[in-house]
């Protein structure tokens, strides 16, 4: 039986994801309206620290002024009455036709412009809020054809539009830092910085690069066929994992949005060892789509899904690292071994070719006799997973 939720555990939800009304390519709306004000009370009564939302999420596009103060004034009221956080808030730039051919790096430079002033706006009501990441998920940055995205030019104007987006919060002096997050198709066919490894890439160009990280989506890097491990250790190790999107997705296709666990298992527990035991105390927050087939029943269990997988495969990982048979193979595996330096410190390269034992006196085919026992390390991670340990 899983332990329940709390605060503690800092998990969070978008708006969009309880409240996808199932509406997909080939149908309408299975499920009614959700109200964010329920929404709230749902998930702080489920255990939940956190709720994340686009501005369309909670003011309905093109909303007159007075009618988006009477939304944010109900629904702050409901994080008042709960002690519900916004840890992070999101703009929606790519729902709206005008959209359609991105925001930030849309070929019409008075979409760019309103996009820009669109973020604006929404930053100020995130640090208002006192969230303190603001996500960037470019999924209409892309193209279709070759032929019309200049994708020097684009990502000139991807980097002067975050830029002044992260000068503006260092302006105004907003506790916030951006979080890009990556994907690399759907709803676009190509979107532009698809993988982590992209988005790292880019912000190591920005004059704001301090303050802007990444926001990765384990199902993103999975449609990219990307072992997300690897991924979020790489944005760790840079510092950079500013925010994450958990959920679940069974290989390269569409972007499923299935429960967190309820994809690559076996992933999904490596990367909850990791977020536990590397270092990362930000939010633990979910981006899935409750299925379609679901009433709003099976919504709130599949909220609680989440946080209950994630808590499971918690408990496994502290199990996993306890085990002292897990810690001989560890050993054997020479795993502890990739933290020592290669490198004596201060050794040169003329101490290191003076050094017979690495070259002239090594063995390398007496070396490569050694079995690491990796299989042996996997299957007992598998028997712990498992609850067979
Ligand atoms: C959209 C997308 C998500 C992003 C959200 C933030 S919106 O649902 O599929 O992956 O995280 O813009
Ligand atoms: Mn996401
Ligand atoms: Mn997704």
């Amino acid at each position: 039986m899983a332990q329940a939720p709390t605060r503690e555990d800092k998990f969070s939800f978008g708006l969009w994801t309880v409240g996808w009304q199932g509406n997909d390519m080939f149908g309408p709306a299975s499920r009614p309206p959700l109200d964010p004000v329920e929404a709230v009370h749902r998930l702080s009564d489920l255990g939940a620290w956190g709720i994340t939302f686009h501005d369309d999420d909670l003011v309905p596009f093109g909303s007159a002024d007075a009618a988006r103060a009477q939304h944010l004034k109900r629904f702050q009221g409901a994080l008042a009455e709960t002690g519900l956080v916004v840890p992070m808030v999101t703009t929606n730039l790519f729902s709206h036709p005008v959209f359609k051919d991105g925001g930030l790096t849309s070929n019409d430079r008075d979409v760019r412009r309103y996009a820009l002033r669109k973020v604006l706006r929404n930053l100020d009501l995130a640090a208002e809020l006192g969230a303190s990441t603001f996500v960037l998920w470019g999924g209409r940055e892309g193209s279709e054809t070759d032929a019309a995205k200049d994708v020097r030019a684009a990502m000139d104007r991807y980097r002067e539009g975050i830029d002044f987006l992260a000068q503006y919060v260092l302006d105004q002096g907003y506790g916030l830092r951006l979080a890009l997050e990556p994907k690399p198709n759907e709803p676009r066919g190509d979107i532009l910085l698809p993988t982590i490894g992209h988005a790292l890439a880019f912000i190591s160009t920005l004059d704001n690069h301090e303050i802007v990280g990444v926001n990765p989506e384990v199902g993103h890097e999975q449609m990219a066929g990307l072992n997300i491990v690897h991924g979020i250790g790489q944005a760790l190790w840079q510092g950079k994992l500013f925010h994450i999107d958990l959920n679940g997705q069974r290989g390269p296709r569409f972007d499923q949005d299935l429960v967190f666990g309820h994809g690559d298992v076996l992933s999904s527990f490596f990367l909850v060892d990791l977020l536990e035991h590397g270092g990362y105390d930000g939010p633990r927050h979910f981006d899935y789509k409750p299925l379609r087939t679901e009433n709003m029943d099976g919504v709130w269990a599949s909220a609680e899904a989440n946080m209950a997988g994630y808590l499971l495969f918690a408990e496994r990982a502290r199990s996993f690292r306890a085990d002292p048979e897990v810690r001989a193979a560890l050993d054997t595996a020479l795993v502890p071994e990739l933290a020592t330096p290669t490198l004596d410190e201060g050794e040169t390269a003329a101490d290191l070719l003076a050094n017979r034992s690495a070259f002239e006196d090594f063995d390398p085919d007496e070396a490569a006799e050694r079995g690491y026992g990796f299989i042996r390390l996997s299957q007992l991670a598998l028997e712990h997973l498992t609850g067979a340990r």
